[in-house]
């Protein structure tokens, strides 16, 4: 399987809360790497736009008025997969369906509050990256040399 990249937001109930660094730690306990983060404060305008695919629905303007409430956390997420491996480490939309064990089944209760988002499909997550991240703030990673020594 190709190697991916996918968008995780921290919502802004996720920050309030301090769940940044348990969702962060179960992606990394997973074994995804982490290739990019930024904490921000979404205006309307990102927010049309990283959730076009809702706008007309009858949750939209909560679901907006929600989003940029609040600092969220933004990440880049990269595995092989990375896109169906975040939305199972996820779980369910509705945290009333999603298994324990999953960041919604575990840490939410209400649907609008539901701590996370991550990209739905390899084609989203490309367009979704774009909206929070230049190119050039993914790193690549590189592996660490066993023995380096910083010289004085
Ligand atoms: P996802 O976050 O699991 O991808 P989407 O269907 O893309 O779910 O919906 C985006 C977000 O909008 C959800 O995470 C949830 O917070 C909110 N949402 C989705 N459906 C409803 C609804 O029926 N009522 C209220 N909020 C909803
Ligand atoms: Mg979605």
């Amino acid at each position: 399987m190709s190697t991916e990249r996918t968008l995780v937001l921290v919502k802004p109930d996720g920050v309030q809360r301090g769940l940044v660094a348990e969702v962060i730690g179960r992606f990394e306990r997973r074994g995804l790497h982490l290739v990019a983060m930024r904490m921000l404060l979404m205006d309307r305008s990102l927010a049309e736009r990283h959730y076009a695919e809702h706008v007309g629905k009858p949750f939209f303007e909560g679901l907006v008025a929600f989003i940029t409430s609040a600092p969220v956390v933004a990440m880049v997420w990269e595995a092989p997969g990375a896109v169906a491996l975040v939305r199972s480490v996820m779980g369910a939309t509705d945290p009333k369906n999603s298994a324990p064990g999953t960041i919604r089944g575990d840490l939410a209760v209400s649907i609008g509050a539901n701590v996370v988002h991550g990209s739905d499909s390899p084609g989203r997550a490309v367009e979704e990256i774009s909206l929070f991240f230049e190119p050039g703030a993914l790193v690549e990673w590189t592996s660490a040399a066993q023995d380096w020594v910083v010289s004085s």
